[in-house]
Order: structure tokens, then C-alpha cells, then sequence
């Protein structure tokens, strides 16, 4: 064995409720936005697949788990729906959820497998966003009830908590770039947006701790490091310009309690700088993080802005640098992603030398991959050695990042078995398990998850 990983090692996968649950509206769940707009844009979503269904892991968890036990499993992460526990947002928590949520960290347990637990992956629910969504500060106090009402019900028994999942993308997403509902394109509503997620974010913490839960709380962030074109240094501060809107904007805040000063000030020279409560900037100082989950998926490459925006165009990030596509890059095709795995080196070694080497885990990577079903062989499941490659050759870095001290605790793939992606559906599958949505969504482990099995079991390959 080349690559042995320390021991207690965290291997496992990521998921996410409104992606695997399915059973949308189901036992007093009500519409998160995800509900709401694909019944009023249902073109939008790849093939007209909506949220409703999901791969029905509500009902079929306890056979999902044996699948994760035989896929290798010490830990898996999937989030709570706000819009299951508590369907009016505040106020009444719904009992068949407490119900189910307790089955599924009970049968986790009972398998050995530590449920890692996040309380929000972009689900909205549709009653917050009327009155507001992340723009609303009575959405960030409902937010905190209902993280609070999640620590107090399942805390006994779930030990690692996130408080949000890749919160710059409900940004970038549904506030600058028309992606998702509700398709909002203005920076400084974006900026408000982030601002208040991260109060919502330390105020979460901050009630966790005064709770006192026998656990640890955190945040899974998705960093895309920038690269510059050149080391010309037009280009270099290009990157350094992305780097601060697109990791720094989050990771500093929630590690060292305060946003990079250089954000600031180009935010102040716009005029885009959101309202700041009396109050907000103490919440954010006092309450950093204990764990960080890193999902890596791609680099940014940025170069200098060769022509520059008309004067009076509304502010986006972009005015300040140009994207750059390096020849010769690696891509996964289906996805459109570049592939570059030394990158997630390069992220461990930040953390290490700039962020205190604070605990950390690779709570994402993963390959997404169009009609999969032609690797299928003569026995029945499907070849997946790309997959099985594509971790590999990601582990290979991680593994010298912890040989060179970085404090990573563990590696999670995305994901468990094939789900609902957003407006890609089932476009693109992820699964080390299949599921088979042409027969009843019927679950077959790949090559990858047999060979997941074997790289946990000896702790390395
Ligand atoms: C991450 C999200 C996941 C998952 C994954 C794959 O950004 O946390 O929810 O969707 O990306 O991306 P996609 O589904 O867009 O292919």
C-alpha cells in the first residue's frame, strides 16, 4: 500500500435532504423554493425532473444504510429540511419529521456510522422566502430557533453539526447570475444575502455553544482557489481579487471572525456595502468555527480585465477581472468542470500556514457523469473506473498535504448513490451507488463503491 491515511480516518459520503429524501410533501413537509419553482418553471429542471421524488430515501433509509456499511462507511453527512421540521418555518415542529430524523441517526448509529449533520443545503423554505429569504432579518431568527430546535431534539445522539452548506451559492446563484429562483441580479442585494447568512451562521454557533451540545459545529464551504493567468501583476491581482469575493468573503469570517479588510474596501469604493446590524460584527468575532468541511471540486482561473465595463453598468464581481480558460486544462465533459487535483493540496497547505491548521475534512469531491448505464457489465453493475481514478488521484494530494501537517480529519465523496441534482436532475450521477429510476429507483453498488469498501477497510490503497 503507497497511501496509508491516520488512523479513525473519516470515509464516507455527502448527500443532502431535499436531494435524497423525496416524499416531498409527505407527512406535514411543506414547499421549500425548490418546490415552489418547479411548479412554476418545471422547464427549467433537466427533463422536467422535479424535487418531488428523489430517490425516496425516506422510505427506504434503513436499506440505504446496509448500502453504506457495504460501501466502506464510517461516517455520512446529510442535511435536515428545514421545511420537513418546522413547515411554517417557525413556530410548530413537526413530529413525523422529529420521527423520521431520530430513525435515521438511530440506524446510522447502530451501524457505526457517525451521522454528520447539516441544517441547510439551498432548501429555503417557500413560507421564509415570501417574507424575505437571507434579505430578512426575521428569516435569520427563524433560522436560529430552528437550529436551536435541532440541536436540543437530536443532539443526544448526532455529534458533528453544519450549519449551512456552500452558502455563497444561494448567493452567486439566485442573487447574481439568474441561476436559481428567485433569480434576483443585483450585487449589493447578493452582498446583503452573505452577510446575513454569516450572522445567521455565528448566531447558530453561538446558540450551540451556550447550549452546551457534547459536539463539534462548523460550515462546509466550497473553495475554488483563483489562479492567475501569469504572475504579471495585472494578473496576480486579478486573483487576488476573486480569491477575496469567492472564498474569503465566507472562510474568514467564520475562522477569524472578521471579513478581509481588502473586501471592504472595494465594496466601500462601489458603493455595495450591505447593512451591518449594531451587533452583527461581535456575533461574527465571537463565534468561530471548531470544524471546517472543505468541498472541492475546481479551480478558478482569472486573468486581468482587458476590456473594461461601461461606465454606470450595475457592479458584479467580474468588472474587476476576466475568467481565463488555461489551455490544455483537464474537463470533465459533463460537467463542464475543470479537473485539476493538485489543487486541493494547495487548499490544505492555506489552511495549514494562513488559517491556523484548523481541524478540517474534505466533505466533497466528486465526478459527475452522463449515461453511465453503458459501463455496465455482464454481471449487472456498472464499471466506474473513471470514478475510482478521479479519487485516486485526489487522495494521492490529500494524502501528502497530511503528510506535509495539514489537520485533515477525514474524506467524503459526493456522493453516496445517484440523486437529484438542482436543474441537472438526474442529468449527471455521482453515486458509488446506482439508483435505477426506470425500475422503482432500484439501488446497485458500482465498481467504485466495491472498491470504496476495500479503500476504507484498510484505511488506504
Ligand atoms: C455541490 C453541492 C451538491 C451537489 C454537488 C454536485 O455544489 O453541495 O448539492 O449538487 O455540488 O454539483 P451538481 O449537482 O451541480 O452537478
Amino acid at each position: 500500500m503507497n497511501f496509508r491515511f491516520p488512523e479513525n480516518f473519516w470515509w464516507g459520503s455527502a448527500a443532502s435532504g431535499p436531494q435524497t429524501e423525496g416524499a416531498a410533501l409527505i407527512d406535514g413537509r411543506k414547499q421549500s423554493i425548490w418546490d415552489f419553482w418547479y411548479s412554476i418553471e418545471p422547464e427549467c429542471f433537466h427533463h422536467l425532473v422535479g424535487p418531488e421524488h428523489t430517490s425516496d430515501f425516506y422510505h427506504r433509509f434503513k436499506e440505504d444504510i446496509q448500502l453504506m456499511k457495504e460501501t466502506g462507511h464510517n461516517t455520512f453527512r446529510t442535511s435536515i429540511q428545514w421545511s420537513r421540521l418546522i413547515p411554517d418555518g417557525t413556530g410548530e415542529v413537526n413530529e413525523k419529521a422529529v420521527a423520521f430524523y431520530n430513525q435515521v441517526f438511530d440506524e446510522l448509529l447502530a451501524n457505526d456510522i457517525e451521522p454528520f449533520v447539516n441544517l441547510y443545503h439551498f432548501d429555503m423554505p417557500m413560507c421564509m422566502q415570501e417574507i424575505g429569504g437571507w434579505e430578512s432579518r426575521e428569516v435569520i431568527d427563524a433560522y436560529v430557533n430552528y437550529a436551536n430546535t435541532c440541536f436540543s431534539l437530536f443532539g443526544n445522539r448526532v455529534k458533528y453539526w453544519f450549519t449551512f452548506n456552500e452558502p455563497i451559492v444561494p448567493v452567486e446563484a439566485s442573487y447574481l447570475y439568474n441561476w436559481h429562483y428567485p433569480k434576483i441580479t443585483d450585487f449589493k442585494r447578493g452582498a446583503q444575502v452573505a452577510h446575513n447568512t454569516i450572522v445567521a451562521h455565528s448566531k447558530a454557533v453561538e446558540a450551540f455553544k451556550k447550549m452546551n451540545v457534547d459536539g463539534k459545529i462548523g460550515i462546509i464551504l466550497n473553495l475554488t482557489p483563483t489562479y492567475p493567468r501569469s504572475e504579471s501583476p495585472g494578473d496576480t491581482a486579478a486573483a487576488h481579487i476573486s480569491d477575496l469575493f469567492f472564498n474569503r468573503s465566507f472562510l474568514d469570517p467564520v475562522t477569524k471572525g472578521e471579513y478581509p479588510s481588502d473586501l471592504i474596501d472595494i465594496l466601500i469604493e462601489q458603493d455595495v456595502v450591505p447593512t451591518v446590524m449594531a451587533g452583527d460584527l461581535e456575533v461574527i468575532r465571537d463565534n468561530p468555527i471548531d470544524i471546517l468541511g472543505v468541498n472541492y471540486y475546481q479551480p478558478r482561473r482569472v486573468k486581468e480585465k482587458e476590456v473594461p465595463e461601461l461606465e454606470g453598468t450595475p457592479f458584479m464581481p467580474e468588472h474587476l477581472f476576466d475568467p481565463y480558460i488555461m489551455p490544455g486544462r483537464k474537463i470533465n465533459p459533463h460537467r463542464g468542470w475543470e479537473i485539476c487535483e493538485e489543487v486541493i493540496y494547495d487548499i490544505m497547505v492555506d489552511l495549514r500556514d494562513h488559517y491556523g491548521n484548523i481541524p478540517f475534512f474534505i466533505s466533497e469531491n466528486g465526478m459527475g457523469v452522463e449515461g453511465e448505464e453503458k459501463f455496465r457489465n455482464e454481471e449487472g453493475f456498472i464499471e466506474d473506473d473513471y470514478r475510482i481514478e478521479f479519487v485516486k488521484e485526489h487522495l494521492k494530494w490529500v494524502h501528502k498535504g497530511i503528510e506535509e501537517g495539514a489537520n485533515c480529519l477525514g474524506y467524503h465523496i459526493w456522493t453516496f448513490m445517484d440523486n437529484w441534482s438542482w436543474t441537472n436532475a438526474y442529468k449527471n450521477r455521482y453515486g458509488l451507488v446506482e439508483v435505477d429510476l426506470k425500475n422503482g429507483f432500484k439501488r446497485t453498488i458500482k465498481k467504485s463503491g466495491r472498491w470504496f469498501q476495500l479503500l476504507a477497510e484498510k484505511n488506504g490503497f
